[in-house]
C-alpha cells in the first residue's frame, strides 16, 4: 500500500483505456483516494461510472485551456480535501488536421491550441494547486518521444511535448525548494482514444514489437506502475526526469 493515506487528483481519464485510467486503478489498489476531472457534460456521462468504479471521492469539471475553471476546481478540492498529494496530468489535444501531413503547415491557431491544452495547461494547473500540495507532494504528466525525434504526422503535438518536457524541468525548480518533485513519464505507443484514427498508428506499433529491446508495445498497466513509483516516497530523490516506459525503444540507434 505504497499510497496509503495519500489524496491523488487526476486530470485526463476518458474512458476505461485512457493512460490515467491505468495510473488510477493501480493508485486505487495502494491505497490512495482519488478525485476525476472531466471536461464538459458529454465527458461527465463517462467519468462518473468509472469514478463510481474505482472508489473516487468526487469529479469536477476542467476545462485546462481555461483559468476560471482551473481556479473553481481548485477552491472545489480544498473545500473536499484541504490538500493534494499526488497530481497526474495525462491531457493533450491537438486538432486532427495538425496531425497530418507537413508540419510546417500548422497553423497560429493550431499552434496556439495545441501548446495551450497540452503543455502551458501543467504550469497552470500547477501554479492554482500549488497552495494545496502537501509537503513531499509528487506532480506528473504524460509525454511522447515525438518530442525528441522527428515521428510523422506527430508534428505540432511534438513540439507541445517538447515544451511539457521543459516545462517539468523549469517547474521541478520552483517547488523543489518545498519538497514538491515534477516528472514525466514517456510513454511508447498505446490504443487509446487520442490514438484512434491516427494515421499510422498500427505500423508504429508493429515498429515497437520489431525494434525495441522488450520486443512488445507498453499498456497501460506498465505506465501505471511507473507512475505509481514517481507518486510514492519511492522515488522520493527523482524530480524533473522524463522516465520512459517504452519497452526501450527509445535507446536503439540502427
Ligand atoms: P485519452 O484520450 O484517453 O486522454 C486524453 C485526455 O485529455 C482526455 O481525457 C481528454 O478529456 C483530455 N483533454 C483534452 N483536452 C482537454 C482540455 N482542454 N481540458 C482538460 N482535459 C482535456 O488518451 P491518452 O492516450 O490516455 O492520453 C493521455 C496523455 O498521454 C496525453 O498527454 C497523451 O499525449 C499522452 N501519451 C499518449 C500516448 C499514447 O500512445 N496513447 C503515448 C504517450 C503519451
Ligand atoms: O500524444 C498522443 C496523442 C495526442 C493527440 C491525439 C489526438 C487525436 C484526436 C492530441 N490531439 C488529438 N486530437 C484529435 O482530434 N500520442 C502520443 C498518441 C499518438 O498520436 C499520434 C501518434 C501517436 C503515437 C499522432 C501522429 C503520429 C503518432
Amino acid at each position: 500500500m505504497l499510497l496509503k493515506d495519500k489524496k491523488a487528483l487526476i486530470l485526463g481519464v476518458a474512458n476505461n483505456k485512457s493512460i490515467a485510467y491505468g495510473v488510477a486503478d493501480i493508485f486505487k489498489k495502494n491505497g490512495a483516494s482519488l478525485a476525476f476531472s472531466y471536461v464538459g457534460e458529454p465527458l461527465k456521462k463517462r467519468v462518473e461510472p468509472i469514478s463510481q468504479e474505482l472508489g473516487g471521492d468526487f469529479i469536477f469539471d476542467c476545462d485546462v485551456t481555461s483559468d476560471e475553471q482551473i481556479s473553481v476546481a481548485a477552491d472545489l478540492v480544498k473545500s473536499r480535501w484541504g490538500q493534494v498529494d499526488v497530481l497526474v496530468h495525462s491531457v493533450a489535444f491537438a486538432n486532427r488536421d495538425d496531425l497530418q501531413g507537413r508540419f510546417i503547415d500548422t497553423s497560429r491557431e493550431g499552434f496556439s491550441l495545441a501548446l495551450d491544452v497540452s503543455a502551458y495547461s501543467l504550469a497552470a494547473v500547477c501554479h492554482a494547486f500549488e497552495p494545496l500540495f502537501s509537503r513531499d507532494a509528487s506532480v506528473m504528466t504524460m509525454t511522447y518521444y515525438g518530442s525528441q525525434k522527428a515521428i510523422t504526422n506527430y508534428n505540432v503535438m511534438g513540439v507541445a511535448k517538447a515544451a511539457l518536457e521543459a516545462s517539468v524541468r523549469y517547474l521541478a525548480v520552483d517547488l523543489g525548494p518545498r519538497g514538491i518533485r515534477v516528472n514525466a513519464i514517456s510513454a511508447g505507443p498505446i490504443k487509446t482514444l487520442a490514438a484512434s484514427g491516427i494515421t499510422g498508428f498500427k505500423t508504429i506499433l508493429s515498429t515497437i514489437e520489431e525494434k525495441a529491446p522488450l520486443k512488445r508495445n507498453v499498456d497501460q498497466e506498465d505506465v501505471g506502475k511507473a507512475a505509481l513509483f514517481l507518486a510514492s516516497d519511492l522515488s522520493s530523490g527523482t524530480t524533473g526526469e522524463v522516465l520512459y516506459v517504452d519497452c526501450g525503444y527509445n535507446i536503439m540507434g540502427i
